[in-house]
């Protein structure tokens, strides 16, 4: 629990209590105690001041060790996972993904480590990618020391649905899924073992992007080319995928790390590099265990959203902030044609979550190498 909530007055009680409809008690409860040391907010030491950003004096010193971790929440950016791909005897792709859960210690701030359960040793685990109408199986192996499985966000039968009872793996165990690559958008996956919110919260999720065939959406073909991954319209794009994420380091049902794609304050560090002539698509995902929304907020500019990214027009347009209940998701979309070249953040808009590791900053530059 943040230490600036005083421990009669829980986090919790805060955020889904009556005492929201009174504010004035709170404030009442708040004052009184605003002075006892132990109720001030102090960050962690690991999260304390590395001066000159701008939001101050909050974020984490020195680096996370992305080789110890075996992955790169930049890299990640980026990474698809699109699996290899056979025919079918009636010639439909047949797109063929391996999933394996195991244990593995993983470092989310310098010097502090989470007992991460991890799908492919990495949280979060492979950014799936398929395209609408292909045949998917799914092999999952289950090297860990529980059991677990893979719940797609998708269309399925119930048997494919990964839930207790229904291709639920134990450790040393393997199952395969399979189903159609329906609908289009931007979906996600996650354990739903038992207790649920304790297998999501370690660390097995991760999203799954089914991009829409053009042939079947002849209205908008231009606009599903370009969601298409490889096409040329596709590489004009400047895609990557965020997965909105937190950490119960001390296993008290509250969140003490914030991140997407789990490194607190890894782009705040490692600015991601935008060419501002081109257009920019996020696929952003929401797994925050615990807390009831997460939330996108871009400075200096608005974008168009799309969610669950189910649809080829957009469902919002011009807002620069959204909100997403845990597991939901959907696609923005904009650019930077006019702004000057120059560092622009974004960041969850609870500030609490981004002084504590969910923010991160655009560098747009002229042209990109
Ligand atoms: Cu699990």
């Amino acid at each position: 629990m943040p230490n600036w909530v005083p421990k009669t007055l829980s986090r919790r009680g805060v955020l889904s209590g009556s005492l929201l409809t009174a504010g004035g008690t709170i404030l009442a409860a708040l004052t009184p105690r605003k002075h006892a040391a132990a109720d001030i907010y102090e960050p962690p030491t690991q999260i304390r001041s590395a001066g000159g950003s701008a939001h101050g004096n909050m974020i984490a010193v020195g680096e996370v060790d992305n080789a110890r971790n075996g992955f790169d929440p930049g890299a990640m950016l980026t990474d698809w996972e699109t699996g290899t791909v056979s025919r079918l005897p009636d010639g439909r792709a047949l797109r063929t993904f391996e999933l394996f859960a195991v244990d593995k210690e993983i470092e989310i701030v310098p010097g502090v480590f989470f007992a991460a359960w991890t799908y492919n040793g990495r949280v979060p685990g492979p950014a799936l990618r398929a395209t609408e109408g292909e045949r998917l199986r799914i092999v999952f192996r289950n090297h860990g020391s529980h059991p677990h499985s893979v719940h797609f966000h998708g269309i399925h039968s119930a048997r494919m649905d990964g839930i207790p009872g229904a291709g639920m793996v134990e450790p040393g165990g393997e199952f395969v899924y399979e189903f159609d690559a329906f609908p289009f958008g931007c979906h996600l996956y996650h354990c739903h073992a038992l207790p649920l919110k304790r297998h999501i919260h370690k660390g097995m999720y991760g999203a799954f992007i089914i991009d829409p065939d053009p042939g079947r959406h002849p209205e908008s073909e231009p606009v599903a080319r370009s969601r298409l991954l490889g096409t040329p319209e596709n590489k004009q794009v400047q895609e990557f995928v965020m997965v909105m994420n937190g950490f119960d380091t001390d296993f008290d049902g509250d969140n003490e790390v914030y991140a997407v794609n789990t490194v607190a304050h890894h782009f705040s560090k490692h600015p991601i590099k935008i060419d501002r002539a081109r257009l920019v698509r996020i696929y952003l995902v929401n797994v925050t265990e615990f807390d009831p929304i997460n939330s996108f907020h871009l400075h200096a500019n608005f974008f168009d959203y799309y969610d669950h990214g189910t649809t080829l027009t957009p469902t919002l347009k011009t807002v620069d902030t959204i909100m997403q209940c845990q597991a939901q998701r959907g696609i923005l979309e904009f650019s930077f044609p006019t702004h000057e070249a120059g560092l622009y953040m974004f960041h969850a808009h609870q500030s609490e979550f981004a002084e504590l590791g969910w923010m991160g900053l655009f560098d747009v530059v002229e042209a990109t190498s």
